[in-house]
């Protein structure tokens, strides 16, 4: 036990110089949480595993602090002076400070972080984001409605040129957006460069037969970040502005990687790909941080959009409460954790202007509609993974949203009728949603719709 790390009933953590955190938290047998906590709040702040002689007292101020917890739920509430973060916005330090050691350490067993609240002074540290999906539906234009997408599939294995003739097939059947998968880079039997000028000869032609603009996310994820400057310098040289995404596999490229391509080109929608979280995000890992939090995260280091997971209606674990919290943390003004809430926002509560902000958008307005400009700007929900086009209108019940950009790869592509029809069928979909009118009966003089009905209703 570090008692200079427990500071229970300190509720000077509320003035806005902390960061707060709760954490799920276990320690070896007979150990009390509050003893496993100090542990904790030392070795992820100021301190080590034993009391260190060296301390000064300024030092000691950065001492993060457990200022409540929770024996029989097993949690710790820990407060960080939020000056001990790099003061460069960096997500990579205050996951190595929060998440790092700890979750490492023998006498800790359960350490997830399950919620985390940014004060708003620091929140101005931070780039959030820029180029959003309200800009996006301007370039595609397309009025309050979800962005529809597709993966090509298969995941991997094409040829470039076969790969462009699947994009233009989609964006004919009236698809937006095309994404690579999240391991396309620059494969031998499909060049990068080559896939990209395909791409853009395929959105050329679709463009001229449809008169509609279409938008391609091309993942620039790299072994180093001159490889993926470099690509996304190609990509910017021959698409047309608007018409790209850059993807970045965040997990597995880093927040470093993230945060680069979020400076360099801030008039890009930043698409974040999230796989590999499962590892740490999942219910049933012990350590890490859940996905609400890792969405809290991506919003704070400029993720145009990232995946926040199907809320239970997709192939992917993730239950619709989580799901939907994260989907909240990504848009709001104001967003609800299980332990705090959250003001994406640099003034302070008692602002007349953003209270005013938060009760209409508790009245089901969007604040980019109120103009509020003092914001974080919102990032997009990526809804993904085991969709097609009969579990659309589930999703969006749960959801309470049209916010969000979603991909159906498998769901499109093994569309008995083909790609064309399998994007047909999704929009159908979503027009049956939109207009309250049930699928099956919407269904009824559109071919696609119906089989994919008939085809998915069997799967
Ligand atoms: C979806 C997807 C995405 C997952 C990732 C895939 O394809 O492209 O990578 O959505 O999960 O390869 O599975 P399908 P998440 O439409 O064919 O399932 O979005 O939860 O991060
Ligand atoms: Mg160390
Ligand atoms: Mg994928």
């Amino acid at each position: 036990m570090q008692k200079q790390y427990i500071q229970i009933g300190n509720t000077n953590v509320f003035n806005g110089q902390y960061l707060l955190a709760v954490f799920k938290l276990k320690g070896n047998e007979g150990v009390t949480i509050e003893d496993v906590a100090s542990e904790v709040a030392a070795e992820s702040s100021t301190g080590s595993n034993l009391k260190i002689a060296t301390s000064t007292p300024f030092s000691e101020s950065m001492n993060a602090v457990v200022y409540r917890v929770d024996e029989t739920q097993g949690l710790a509430w820990i407060a960080y002076p939020w000056r001990i973060f790099d003061s460069g916005g960096n997500i990579q330090n205050i996951l190595t400070f929060l998440v790092g050691n700890v979750l490492g350490m023998g006498e800790v067993k359960i350490c997830k972080l399950l919620d985390v609240y940014f004060p708003p002074q620091m929140l101005v540290k931070y780039d959030g984001p820029n180029y959003t999906i309200d800009d996006m539906r301007k370039y595609l234009n397309i009025g309050k409605r979800p962005v529809l997408g597709t993966i090509i599939k298969p995941k991997i294995g094409l040829t470039s040129s076969e790969y462009a003739e699947l994009c233009y097939d989609f964006w004919l059947g009236g698809g937006d957006f095309v994404k690579n998968d999240e391991p396309q880079a620059d494969q031998d039997f499909c060049p990068y460069e080559k896939m990209v000028v395909d791409v853009r000869h395929a959105m050329d032609k679709v463009e001229q037969e449809t008169g509609k603009t279409k938008v391609h996310s091309f993942n620039i994820s790299s072994a180093d970040f001159d490889t993926m400057i470099k690509r996304a310098d190609y990509i910017k040289s021959v698409m047309k502005p608007g018409s790209y995404a850059f993807l970045v596999d965040g997990i597995t490229s880093g927040w470093t990687a993230v945060q680069t391509i979020r400076r360099h080109y801030p008039d890009v929608f930043l698409h974040f790909h999230r796989a590999g979280h499962g590892a740490f995000t999942r219910e049933e890992a012990p350590f890490g941080f859940t996905v609400p939090v890792l969405t809290k995260f991506a919003r704070l280091a400029g993720a145009s959009g990232i995946h926040t997971g199907t809320a239970g209606v997709g192939k992917m674990a993730g239950s619709s409460k989580e799901d939907v919290m994260a989907i909240n943390h990504a848009l709001k003004l104001f967003s609800k954790g299980d332990f705090f809430s959250q003001i994406w926002s640099e003034v302070p509560q008692n602002d007349s202007d953003l209270v005013e902000a938060i009760q209409k958008e508790a009245q089901g307005h969007d604040y980019s509609d109120i103009g509020y400009w003092r914001i974080m700007k919102k990032t997009t929900p990526i809804i993904s993974g085991g969709l097609n086009p009969t579990l659309l209108g589930k999703f969006l019940d749960i959801a309470g949203t049209v916010d969000f950009i979603t991909t159906m790869g498998g769901g499109v592509h093994s569309h008995p009728m083909g790609t064309k029809a399998g994007a047909k069928a999704v929009l159908q979909s979503y027009e049956a949603w939109e207009k309250k009118i049930p699928l099956d009966e919407y269904a009824k003089d559109k071919e696609e719709l119906r089989v994919a009905i008939e085809f998915y209703g069997k799967k």
